[in-house]
């Protein structure tokens, strides 16, 4: 697969494959671990992903054989969050985790090693997981003085259930790839040499489907759970489908006109 450069950065790499993007977390020396600019970057490049139309499915990865990601490198761990090269104290992944959330199209988490911590929880948010068979996932806050009791354990419970996100949290185990899938936190586990193969091809299968229907199952998939957030984004899909409609563009039009909408044309199905 001869993935192309879209832009460059210093921590991750962002590139594309016929309509694939590929975020990857580039600091193997930390085990993929992410501060602020790392995660800077990320938000930039999932910005990107949003508003190109040649974009239809996003892959988040890390480099090399041995670490998705492991979450916030503790190097930088200050007083207040994470600290990057202007001082200032941040806790940004957050702010990525809701841009996966929130972004209209497929994102695939490709673990292709330790997702501990942060690095889990950015796993755990992607729409879909493909791992390897040495993957590894698990939460480490109580032990290393952390927690993220937002999605990282609401949107973790909605996945495998209170027990055994409480039993995730608490006891910061490691799990297997075989427990992960187990417990309905992975799709599918494949060999090493296999994993970029089958996440393109579930991209590819994606790719082929209707863009609108998948945006919509998506946000519809939120939207129980999200609140009146969630209801935001499924409204404003509508009222974007409701612009390509007749009816709402004659409202416009007439006011234009300044004269009287016609909506007598507009149906009133069952
Ligand atoms: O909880 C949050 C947040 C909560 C709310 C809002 C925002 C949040 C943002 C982030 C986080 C967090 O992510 S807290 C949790 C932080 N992460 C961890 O506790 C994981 C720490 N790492 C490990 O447990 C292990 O390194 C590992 C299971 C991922 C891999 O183990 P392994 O293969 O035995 O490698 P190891 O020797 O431990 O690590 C290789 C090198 O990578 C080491 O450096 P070296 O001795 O070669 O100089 C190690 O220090 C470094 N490294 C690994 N993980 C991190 C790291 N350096 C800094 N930060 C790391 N997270």
């Amino acid at each position: 697969i001869e993935w192309k450069p879209i832009k460059s950065y210093s921590d991750i790499r962002f590139e594309l494959y016929e309509g694939i993007a590929k975020i990857t977390i580039n600091r193997p020396q930390v085990r993929n671990a992410f501060t602020p600019v790392t995660v800077a970057e990320m938000s930039e490049a999932f910005r990107i992903c949003r508003e190109r139309s040649d974009i239809a499915v996003v892959v988040l990865t890390g480099e090399g054989d041995k670490a998705f990601c492991s979450g916030g490198d503790m190097h930088f761990k200050g007083r207040g969050g994470y600290v990057g090269p202007d001082g200032v104290p941040r806790l940004n992944v957050l702010d990525v985790q809701k841009q996966i959330r929130c972004l209209p199209k497929p994102v695939i988490a490709m673990v292709n090693g330790y997702a501990i911590g942060g690095g889990n929880v950015l796993a755990t948010v992607c729409d879909l997981t493909i791992a390897s068979e040495n993957a590894i996932f698990g939460q480490t806050g109580p032990k290393v003085g952390s927690f993220d009791a937002g999605l990282g354990a609401s949107y973790l419970a909605s996945i495998v259930g209170q027990k055994k996100a409480r039993e995730i949290w608490f006891l910061c185990r490691q799990y297997s790839a075989a427990e992960a899938l187990e417990m309905g936190l992975v799709n599918k586990v494949v060999p090493f040499k296999e994993l970029e193969a089958t996440t393109v091809e579930w991209a590819r299968r994606m790719q082929q489907y209707s863009p609108l229907a998948l945006r919509f199952l998506k946000f519809g998939l939120n939207a129980e759970l999200d609140g009146q957030l969630g209801l935001q984004q499924f409204a404003g899909d509508m009222t974007m489908l409701y612009y390509m409609t007749d009816e709402a563009q004659e409202g416009g039009k007439a006011f234009l006109e300044k004269r009287a909408p016609d909506f007598s044309k507009s149906p009133r199905l069952p």
